[in-house]
């Protein structure tokens, strides 16, 4: 078997592949480990021109290299905050309100792909494959073919595929659809994305795509597919039972009285939803005064891109709108939003997901959203939990037990909410059984291995 050599923006280390980190790294991970090979990116770390320039840091762990580089900071600032995180993602989750254009940060995201695909062509052998990850890399490939790589190269994007029409307000739109034409493969999380990247191929590259995913244009053909990201769900529910008898949480069960508990749990981002979540909860203690005292909604939001400045503004938002609905409707001895700005263990978020009555996850829009998924996973077979959950999730497609909501309707999100912790349980096993029916049928190691088949070119039984 041919060596697979992964590139992402941010490489996980050594450790975050070992299973009681979980997540994407360990499925990552495993593939490479089959096949033996290369896992190369940004290390996280700025640093000087000259400490750039050295060459990959390698670090081995069995059969796979670690290969990491560093970034000065005009790059770091050009390539990452700029082009990447304040025009990329807001467009990306509809969201062209905030997203700032700027030339010089475009030359400089293009600079810095070219940059680092020079650097990993010195580490590869002429059969790798090679599997790209997310919309920090999308010129990638195209940087690979000009120095004369001919191996197969994919690309999976994590993030939704805009419609044409949200695209269109992007001014190097085509250019950055033609870098994609450059690889053979093109994976999405939904159907919905790879209609999007097809309507415009045939509306405005001239070019053609048949609907079973093959596409001509810009002189190349390549194949798209959908390749629906998940969770491995028996590893979660063993994190989450095992976690249940440790101190932390019984220590935050204590401490909520008999209350029920709904969680929430995402990076501090303004496409998670998570203002309009707030007013929803609101809401919801407005209309339903019985429950008053006797719910808390616990959110953790660990802060990221703090240095992009939508994300500052997000911020200050949120701790406004939390001060402001705990100083309504909290009492001496109860706040109805533990709003935790922090990372925490894996095995503590499962395991508090698994003592939980509600999970709500009301994204503006997102390429799947792995936390539903880990929220179903996580449950107790025989006392479920609810998952609340918006319809603009990739992630809806699969979980249709979940209590589908609009998260821009604050008042039918609260409704949602109130239905779901009086839900008897008869209902929440079967949406529960629902859920999980979906969860085994696409886990994470299929994800991978149905896109690492295609991009070897694996013929289809
Ligand atoms: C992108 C796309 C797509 C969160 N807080 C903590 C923590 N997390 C973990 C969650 C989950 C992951 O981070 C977040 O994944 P999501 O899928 O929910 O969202 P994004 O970070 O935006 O990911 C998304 C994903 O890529 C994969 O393709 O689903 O649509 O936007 O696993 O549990 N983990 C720990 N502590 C925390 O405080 N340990």
């Amino acid at each position: 078997m041919s060596r697979l050599v992964v590139v992402s923006n941010r490489v996980a280390t050594p450790t975050e592949t070992k299973g009681s980190a979980g997540g994407l790294a360990v499925g990552v991970f495993g593939a490479l480990k089959d096949s033996g090979g290369v896992w190369f990116g940004w290390s996280g770390d700025v640093v000087s021109e000259t400490v750039a320039n050295q060459g990959p840091k390698l670090e081995r762990d069995g059969a796979v290299t670690f290969a990491t580089v560093g970034l000065p900071k005009k790059d770091y600032d050009q390539y990452y905050r700029g082009f990447s995180n304040a025009m990329l993602w807001p467009v990306f989750h509809y969201r062209n309100d905030l997203a700032v254009y700027d030339r010089d940060e475009y030359a400089g995201y293009r600079r810095v792909n070219a940059w680092l695909a020079h650097k990993l062509i010195k580490l590869l052998e002429p059969d790798d494959i090679i599997w790209v990850h997310d919309y920090h890399l999308i010129p990638f490939a195209e940087a690979l073919r000009s120095a004369g790589i001919k191996n197969r190269i994919g690309f999976f994007l994590h993030i939704p595929f805009p419609s044409p029409q949200i695209l269109l307000n992007i001014p190097p739109h085509e250019e950055l659809v033609k870098s994609l034409c450059c690889y053979d493969v093109v994976g999405f999380q939904t159907e919905r994305d790879r209609i999007a990247f097809h309507d415009y191929i045939v509306r405005h590259a001239h070019g053609t795509a048949t609907p079973d995913g093959h596409i001509e244009a810009f002189g190349r053909t390549l194949k798209t597919s959908v390749y629906r990201i998940g969770v491995f769900p028996d590893e979660i529910a063993e994190q989450a039972e095992r976690g249940e008898a440790r101190q932390d949480v019984m220590d935050l069960k204590q401490s909520l009285e008999g209350r029920k508990l709904i969680m929430s749990v995402d990076r501090l981002d303004y496409s998670k939803g998570l203002v309009e979540r707030f007013r929803a909860f609101e809401h919801f203690l407005e209309k339903s005064p019985e429950w008053r005292g006797n719910v808390t909604l616990v959110q953790i939001a660990p802060p990221t891109r703090a240095d992009v400045e939508t994300y500052q503004q997000i911020r200050q938002n949120l701790e406004y709108e939390a001060g402001r609905i705990n100083g309504r409707y909290s009492g001496l001895d109860y706040t109805p939003i533990r709003y935790l700005n922090q990372r925490y263990d894996r095995w503590k978020l499962m395991s508090l997901f698994r003592e939980s009555q509600v999970g709500l996850v009301t994204p503006l829009r997102d390429g799947m959203n792995l936390v539903a998924k880990e929220y179903i996973a996580a449950q107790n077979p025989d006392d479920p939990g609810v998952l609340v959950l918006s319809q603009f999730a990739g992630a809806a497609d699969e979980m249709t037990g979940a209590m589908m909501v609009n998260p821009h309707d604050i008042v039918g999100t609260s409704e949602a909410i109130a239905r779901a912790l009086a839900m008897p349980l008869a209902e929440r096993k079967q949406r529960y059984e629902t859920n999980m029916i979906a969860l085994r049928k696409h886990n994470l190691g299929v994800w991978r291995d149905d896109f690492l088949a295609d991009l070897r070119g694996d013929a289809k039984a």
